[in-house]
């Protein structure tokens, strides 16, 4: 009998503190053994000195949610975890959205009947509060957090989904007793909504029109508040999809004075820009719609720094799936609809890993071990998912990846997802993944998705490492 059920042969492992030669014995699905010429295992893998990284954990991404406005995602919980896992995802936190007047575990229900049965690879929930009852606030959410979803996203924009100030302080003083991790989308709904009044009212209704409707300053103040919110109810929380230097200067200044704020931020605030929305008469542009839009060069050196130097923990790819042909994405609201009507979001679950490891690590502009700290350990731990998930180390999961390095072109039709386009097409990457495994089982195999829909398991997580840091503070009474 073999001593192992997997062994991958001489990888150059990487975890957020290390890089070593191993090899990797896994049984059972998880890792058990570290170490050179370990004995044979019933099935064998060389990765000859190529890179092995901790599977990605995909913290923000969007499939199957309800929209409210017609529109339509294109991924589900079958394409889009096989997306996710082809692009070396081997776990996903998608959102259990709350709509207003309804209750928030009937969200978390629906979602968990969305995804049952479907998804390839492990998964996760968050949850989306938009409709902060006394029944949500005192029973629902409370009980939900003790259940494994111990994190939940609130919009500060849009009039379907955005609290109000004395909201979030309810729904913040939630997360701060029941030890729950807050995200935020932070950008002022009444600054944007004045702005879309007068650029339509001027006829500046094209896709590269979003951008200016939502400049840095809105995002910037939205930010500040929610910061200046979070303070007050001393509770962490985390600034999702951040674009540019004006909310990181919020950020910073912020972590600068002791105040446990994180952030994320995303490809498009890589490699993006304001350009992307294209011209006047260019409906192409629809298909870079993303809020906060992506900013521009010098933006895209910021978030390069931030990612660098420790600003940003996360770094996610917020796909939210919508068609560019076709009657319910882009379109919904019809060919050439004013930016405000156009779908919002961009796809990327299946890009974000190459792009960081070829862009990022393989160019030079953060190390390997940073790459894994933003892709997998730091979300695994803000998520409650560590350690389990989010590292190689011994009694983790067998959730990992193997680069190939080598010229590879992006292109849509490469891709698995169900969206007809991808931001990054003809983009020319440093690498691509080889191969992916979740729990030790090959769920690409750099040709071919391998896993059957249902194989992926809902994932209860624990409570966030910042909130029981702080619990175990307040029990030594320090
Ligand atoms: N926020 C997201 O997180 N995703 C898509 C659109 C948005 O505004
Ligand atoms: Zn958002
Ligand atoms: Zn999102």
């Amino acid at each position: 009998m073999s001593a192992f059920d997997l062994v991958i042969r001489n990888a150059r492992a990487v975890t957020a503190a290390d890089q070593f030669d191993t090899d990797i014995g896994i049984s059972g699905g998880r890792i058990v053994a570290l170490g050179r010429q370990l004995a044979a295992g019933s099935q064998e893998i060389d990765a000859a000195g190529r890179y092995v990284t901790p599977g990605g954990i995909d913290a923000h991404c969007h499939f199957d949610q309800p929209t409210g406005d017609g529109s339509v995602m294109a991924d589900d919980f079958v394409s889009g975890t096989r997306s996710a896992a082809c692009g070396g995802t081997t776990t996903v936190i998608p959102f259990a959205c709350q709509q207003k007047g309804q209750s928030l575990r009937a969200a978390v229900e629906d979602y968990h009947r969305r995804a049952a049965g479907k998804a390839l690879i492990d998964y996760a929930f968050h949850m989306i509060v938009t409709d902060p009852t006394p029944q949500v606030l005192e029973e629902e959410l409370p009980a939900l957090i003790a259940e494994g979803l111990s994190s939940f996203k609130i919009y500060m924009t849009y009039d379907a989904l955005k609290l109000d100030d004395r909201q979030m302080l309810e729904t913040l003083a939630v997360a701060r007793r029941e030890g729950a991790m807050a995200m935020i989308h932070a950008e002022n709904a009444d600054c944007i909504s004045w702005l879309t009044s007068k650029l339509i009212a001027a006829g500046h209704t094209a896709p590269r029109f979003h951008a200016s409707s939502r400049p840095m300053l809105v995002e910037r103040e939205a930010t500040h508040r929610a910061i200046s919110l979070a303070e007050l109810v001393d509770v962490p929380v985390l600034i999702v999809h951040v674009s540019g230097r004006e909310a990181m200067e919020q950020i910073r200044w912020a972590q600068g004075n002791g105040l446990r704020v994180y952030a994320e931020t995303c490809p498009q605030y890589l490699f993006l820009s304001a350009e992307d929305l294209g011209c006047d008469d260019d409906f192409h542009g629809a298909k870079c719609i993303c809020s906060p839009p992506p900013r521009d060069k010098a933006n895209q050196t910021l978030i390069w720094e931030g990612l660098e130097n420790g600003v940003f923990q996360v770094f996610s790819s917020d796909h939210a799936p919508f068609r560019f042909d076709g009657p319910d994405g882009k379109r919904v609201h019809g060919e050439n609809a004013s930016f405000d009507k156009i779908a919002n979001g961009i796809p990327g679950v299946e890009t974000r890993l190459a792009l960081l490891w070829s862009e990022g690590v393989l160019a030079g502009r953060i190390e390997p071990q940073t790459f894994v700290e933003l892709t997998a350990t730091n979300p695994a731990k803000i998520y409650g998912l560590y350690p389990r998930k989010g590292s190689i180390a011994i009694g983790a999961d067998a959730d990992l990846v193997i680069w190939q390095e080598g010229d590879h072109v992006v292109s849509n039709a490469a891709l698995h997802h169900n969206v007809d386009y991808t931001p990054y097409e003809g983009m020319r990457l440093r690498a691509w993944l080889a191969l992916t495994l979740s729990r030790g089982e090959v769920v690409w195999d750099g040709q071919t998705p391998l896993a059957g829909a249902g194989r992926g398991e809902f994932l209860a997580c624990e409570r966030p490492r910042p909130a029981l840091r702080r619990r175990r503070q307040e029990e030594l009474a320090l």
